[in-house]
């Protein structure tokens, strides 16, 4: 990661202190990294004086990290997709806003218009590709590190408030940037830089427990979770002479098993695992449109699918998207053979 401008750090410092009423925000479909980092800053906030400070998300999270938001009062935290109204009302009145994890406001789904709309101070702390700078008043964007998570950490690292001395980064918003971190790296399997291990071991140090939190992260899913993977291996994969791997999960089939949010958490990155496999692509069936998460090797790029052929985008070797029925596909029956297509063309292209 490149040092982080002061400049930047004494505008951020100065605009918290000068803010009364702050919201956090994250992406829809929120991950460990995203509330991880939201839970955070909430904290960091919060031990830093101020009293009004609201998380806003897009929808619900997965219960595999509710433990996450433990420390915080429920009146704080306001889910768009089930209390619209005081959602948006919490993001009106507020006189900062600050989002994490994501490079633009489309990212935050049904919550786009309104954060476009506030005339609020706008902070974005993200890891991905482009962001949409000229939504916001400051913009934090580094893609050479681990998480969005990692990325607070060294940010507030450099805040007056903890001055480089870790310790005096409350405690339950250390355990949540490592569990972010943790989340974001599958364990230190991918995007680990030297500045991850270094977070790591400053975390450990100050005596945050990394393996309480890998083990509430790792073991804490439902029985069907493992069945439904058992089922999607064996019966459902399906490999190309590419050597990409693609897994489609319908409707029926999410029901079957009685799938909720985040028990397919880490599906898509199994196939890469064979050792021919350069990439891997799981579609999910969601309201009107198949979700999409792409899982690439080094020298493969994920994010180019992402971005040609699924609308979406995210970092070079993890990117998602969404396939819109009937826009782009007439039915959730037509996804595999879509997927097939696309990386037929995206190799060819890529050998010319
Ligand atoms: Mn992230």
């Amino acid at each position: 990661m490149e040092a982080i401008n002061p400049a930047n750090i004494q505008r951020f410092s100065s605009m918290v202190e000068h803010a009364s009423r702050i919201a956090i925000v994250t992406h829809t479909k929120p991950d460990g990294d995203a509330i991880g980092s939201s839970a955070a800053m909430y904290h960091f906030l919060k031990h830093a004086g101020k009293h009004d400070v609201i998380l806003v998300l897009p929808d619900p999270y997965p219960s595999t990290l509710s433990f996450l938001t433990e420390g915080i009062p429920p009146k704080d935290i306001l889910i768009f997709s089930s209390e619209p109204v005081e959602a948006s009302s919490g993001i009106a009145s507020r006189d900062m806003i600050i989002c994490l994890d994501f490079n633009s406001f489309s990212r935050a789904g049904e919550m786009n218009g309104i954060l476009t709309a506030s005339q609020a101070v706008k902070v974005l702390i993200d890891h991905h590709l482009n962001p949409k700078t000229e939504d916001f008043s400051l913009v934090f964007s580094e893609t050479e590190i681990s998480s969005a998570s990692e990325f607070l950490y060294h940010i507030l690292m450099e805040m007056p408030q903890i001055s480089h001395k870790v310790s005096r980064i409350p405690r339950a918003a250390a355990e949540a940037l490592m569990t972010g971190m943790t989340t974001d790296t599958n364990n230190f399997a991918n995007s680990t830089y030297p500045s991850t291990l270094r977070m790591a071991a400053d975390l450990i140090e100050s005596g945050v427990d990394r393996d309480r939190i890998v083990d509430r992260v790792n073991c804490s899913y439902c029985e069907n979770r493992i069945r439904l993977l058992g089922y999607v291996l064996k019966d459902n994969m399906r490999i190309t002479e590419d050597g990409v791997a693609y897994i489609v999960l319908d409707r029926d089939m999410l029901e079957k098993y009685e799938v909720k949010d985040g028990d397919t958490e880490g599906f898509v990155n199994m196939p890469l695992s064979i050792g021919d496999i350069k990439m891997s692509i799981l579609a999910k069936e969601d309201m009107d449109f198949m979700r999409i998460s792409v899982r690439s090797k080094k020298g493969i790029s994920a994010n180019r699918m992402a971005t040609r052929y699924f609308h979406g985008g995210g970092h070079e070797n993890a990117a998602g998207g969404r396939l819109y029925i009937p826009q782009d596909i007439s039915s959730a029956e037509e996804c595999a053979e879509y997927i097939r297509t696309v990386i037929r063309e995206y190799f060819n292209e890529s050998n010319e």
